[in-house]
């Protein structure tokens, strides 16, 4: 494959045959990622003539004016001619470089004209997406299975590059991103868009795409972020606008019937096995993470809830600092990220599991309660 790049015959096999090269930058699926890709190739192309040039005069003098030869070495000092050659040519090829990056970088930052416009938010270890002026957001998570990663599984196919709600966009249309995040910087990267934006807390980042082709696009975090920067995979849905309008309708229904349902949770009160089925639930998908689960945390960095001061004392302040989290610490606010029930149970499990049996329920109602102080 590297031999036919050299010869420069590859992109038409590349395109016939394989469709990705494994050593190449991808193609991708927008105006943007063909133009990155186009003038990665033209710099490289470049590069091979002026190696060539280079190595061919280099190699060849070394070759026939060697000194068995008996080579004599001329000396010239000073020669204007030469010196204006190889200061005149050089600028000039980088001006022809230059020409066509600068104009495929002022296309990347032209967020003008969006169709749509998403905020992107990221966290330790997950994203957070929200639809501009649509009420619909919601958080993605990495929807790996622990066992694949411990090793107790054979992995998937799209080990770590899997996700429980892929961000839906719609095709052919301007999408505007805004980039930012809620502790440590991240990065939102998707290969094909060529899209690559650091997320900075306190900080928005503009970026755009416009998607050519429907399909499932994988990309990764690429800041290093902490100890999960490798498990917070990002995967977009890119559908016709038809699809994603239907999309966007369902998603405000859902979000209309979640909010019913968290007005009748309120009412309700659960017993210890209810809650301790979705406290388990909750708290591996979401908090095991970090205090892992068995509940022993972490050392030195994310506290151990199995014997916790907190976990076996006072209710109304174990709720607290799941509802509010603790300021400048990993440890955030839980309280828009799920409902008044999983805290509910969550709580409960963590008074419960592992030897902590505190025999304690916790309701909807008294997590709802704090929240409202
Ligand atoms: C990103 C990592 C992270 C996640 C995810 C996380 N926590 Fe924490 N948690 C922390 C850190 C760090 C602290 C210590 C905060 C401090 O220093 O006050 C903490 C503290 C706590 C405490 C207080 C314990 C103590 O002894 O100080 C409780 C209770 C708690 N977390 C519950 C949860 C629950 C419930 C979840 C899931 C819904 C969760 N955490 C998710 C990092 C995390
Ligand atoms: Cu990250």
């Amino acid at each position: 494959m590297l031999s036919f790049a050299l010869l420069g015959v590859s992109n038409t096999v590349r395109a016939d045959a394989v469709s990705q090269s494994s050593y190449n930058l991808t193609q991708g699926v927008t105006q943007i990622s063909q133009d990155v890709y186009e003038l990665h190739m033209l710099i490289f192309y470049i590069c091979v003539a002026i190696a060539v040039v280079v190595f061919g005069v280099m190699f060849y003098s070394i070759f026939a004016h060697r000194k068995s030869r008996g080579a004599v070495p001329a000396n010239f000092h000073e020669s204007t001619k030469v010196e204006v050659i190889w200061t005149v040519i050089p600028v000039l090829i980088l001006i022809g470089m230059a020409i066509p990056a600068t104009k495929t970088l002022i296309a990347m930052e032209d967020t003008s004209q969006s169709d749509l416009t998403v905020k992107i938010t990221g966290s330790q270890w997950k994203w957070h997406y929200s639809y501009f002026g649509e009420d619909v957001e919601f958080f993605s998570l990495l929807s790996t299975k622990n066992e694949q990663i411990s090793g107790d599984e054979p992995k998937g196919e799209h080990y770590l590059l899997e996700v429980d709600k892929p961000l839906v966009l719609p095709i052919g249309q301007k999408v505007r991103f805004l980039l930012t995040s809620d502790d440590v910087i991240h990065s939102w990267w998707i290969p094909d868009f060529a899209v690559k934006k650091d997320t900075i807390p306190g900080f928005i980042n503009e970026a755009w795409t416009r998607i050519d082709k429907p399909g499932i696009y994988r990309g990764q975090c690429t800041e290093l972020c902490g100890v999960n920067h490798g498990f917070m995979p990002i995967v977009v849905h890119a559908v016709e606008p038809e699809e994603f309008d239907v999309w966007l309708a369902e998603q405000k229904e859902l979000a209309k019937q979640a909010e019913q349902q968290q007005a009748a949770a309120l009412e309700k009160t659960l017993s210890m096995d209810e809650l301790m089925t979705l406290g388990e639930k909750v708290y591996l998908e979401r908090c095991a993470v970090c205090h892992q689960a068995n509940g022993e945390g972490l050392a030195g960095v994310f506290p151990a809830l199995k014997n916790s001061p907190i976990a076996l004392g006072d209710i109304g302040a174990h709720i607290d600092v799941v509802v509010y989290g603790a300021q400048g610490t990993a440890m955030q606010a839980f309280e828009n990220q799920i409902t008044a029930e999983e805290i509910a149970a969550v709580v409960t499990y963590e008074r419960n599991a592992w030897g902590n049996d505190t025999g304690d329920t916790v309701q909807a109602k008294d997590v709802s309660d704090r929240a409202a102080q």
